[in-house]
């Protein structure tokens, strides 16, 4: 590919970002900032080992950057310990199972159709491949239920309790349910990856002093460059978490991404971005209450972060995602819970409101767009095209 047809192709890309309204609940805009930083002449840099403690040469200035982001993360999520290094949440996952369990361990973890991560059971991945993956699933008011959690627990006897998700609208009691997992000596892993912006907001509980690891992307609710990051309070288990990461599960870090990471950890870290999520927060209840105004049945009718599910019922989620996009919205089909349709076609949309929040869309607007998304799944049509330009025109990513 020559130069021009590259710049023509990030021109269409960025065009279209510009034009469609993001309601994929994991992605988010990163900043100018982010970007322009974690774009530097560190792509060309192996920096293979730790701080002080290098496998190549020539990482003295990167040194200065890794133990940046490493104190920032220390601050944004009061925790003692943090390593930035993990690529994705998939990997740091991975790096936390290595740290607390052998090959065959149980895992006790949300179950996939109510809401929980691929990296925490699914059939196809690798954590299920390595370990014993036990399920709950949510009750049948559509609640992760603690009582029964404790109950698997002590009928189960699991080494590693999961607890976090992709689509779960309800709050987790990290507290309560770290406290049952100990008193059956089962260590506990947060996955806050969907909710770490209003966790270092201090919108929601914190889990670092109920967990042995917290995991977390770094770019969805906080809004920073796609990766990952692994935190503890436990100086022993943070050591292997170390050792796990690298050489245990990765090379050397992506350099560039670590200077992207201590970027969107400072931006986080800043009375702004509490501002920010607190409209998160407002934008995905206001859009919640509008679908269910106009009859629409979510998995409960309150949410306490970025995100919602829509059960379509007996309409083609598929058909629905794909007419929405015609109209210029992104979203994504999900199960729901106890879903019975298939993963290619299953009952719900996933909303999520993070990125539409970024570019500074209101209450107004919120219940404006809601309100075009539900004419458009109960016309089938594309009318809206225009007017999602419009509103998009009015709010613009990055100008
Ligand atoms: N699929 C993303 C999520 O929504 O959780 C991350 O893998």
């Amino acid at each position: 590919m020559n130069f021009y047809n590259f710049i023509n192709l990030l021109r269409i890309e960025s065009i279209k970002q510009e034009n469609t309204i993001n309601l994929i609940a994991s992605e988010n805009y990163s900043s100018l900032s982010t970007i322009i930083y974690s774009s530097s002449c560190y792509i060309n840099k192996y920096t293979e080992g730790y701080p002080k403690n290098r496998y190549y040469s020539g990482c003295k200035i990167f040194d200065i950057f890794e133990n940046k982001s490493i104190i920032e993360s220390q601050l944004l999520f009061s925790s003692n310990f943090s390593n930035t290094q993990p690529h994705s949440g998939a990997q740091a996952n991975f790096c936390a199972f290595q740290t607390l369990l052998k090959k065959n361990d149980k895992i006790l973890s949300l179950d996939l159709k109510s809401g929980g991560h691929l990296t925490h059971g699914f059939k196809k991945n690798f954590s299920y491949k390595i370990f014993n993956i036990i399920n709950y699933c949510l009750d049948k008011n559509n609640l992760i239920n603690n009582y029964n959690i404790e109950l698997l627990i002590k009928k189960e006897k699991p080494k590693l309790l999961i607890l976090g998700y992709s689509s779960y609208q309800n709050l987790i009691d990290f507290k309560k349910l770290n406290k049952i997992a100990k008193k059956q000596n089962c260590y506990v892993l947060s996955d806050i990856s969907h909710i770490s912006g209003f966790i270092c907001s201090g919108l929601i509980e914190n889990p670092i002093n109920n967990s042995d690891i917290v995991s977390s992307t770094t770019h969805k609710t906080l809004r920073g460059i796609k990766g990952g990051i692994l935190l503890s309070n436990n100086k022993k288990i943070f050591n292997k978490i170390n050792s796990s990461v690298f050489p245990g599960q990765q090379g050397g870090c992506i350099s560039n991404n670590i200077i992207g990471k201590y970027i969107s950890f400072k931006e986080a870290n800043n009375f702004n971005f509490i501002k920010y999520t607190k409209q998160i927060l407002i934008n995905s209840k206001i859009m919640l209450k509008t679908f269910l105004y106009r009859g629409y049945i979510s998995s409960i009718k309150n949410t306490i972060n970025h995100m919602f599910l829509i059960n379509l019922l007996n309409k083609c989620t598929l058909l629905i995602e794909k007419i929405l996009e015609k109209n210029g919205i992104l979203l994504n089909r999900n199960f729901f819970p106890n879903d019975i349709k298939s993963s290619k076609n299953p009952s719900a949309i996933r909303i999520g409101l993070s990125a539409i929040t970024t570019r500074k869309f209101k209450n107004l607007e919120v219940e404006l767009l809601s309100n075009y998304i539900c004419d458009i799944i109960e016309n089938y049509n594309n009318i809206f095209k225009n007017k999602v330009k419009i509103l998009c025109k009015k709010f613009p990513i990055y100008i």
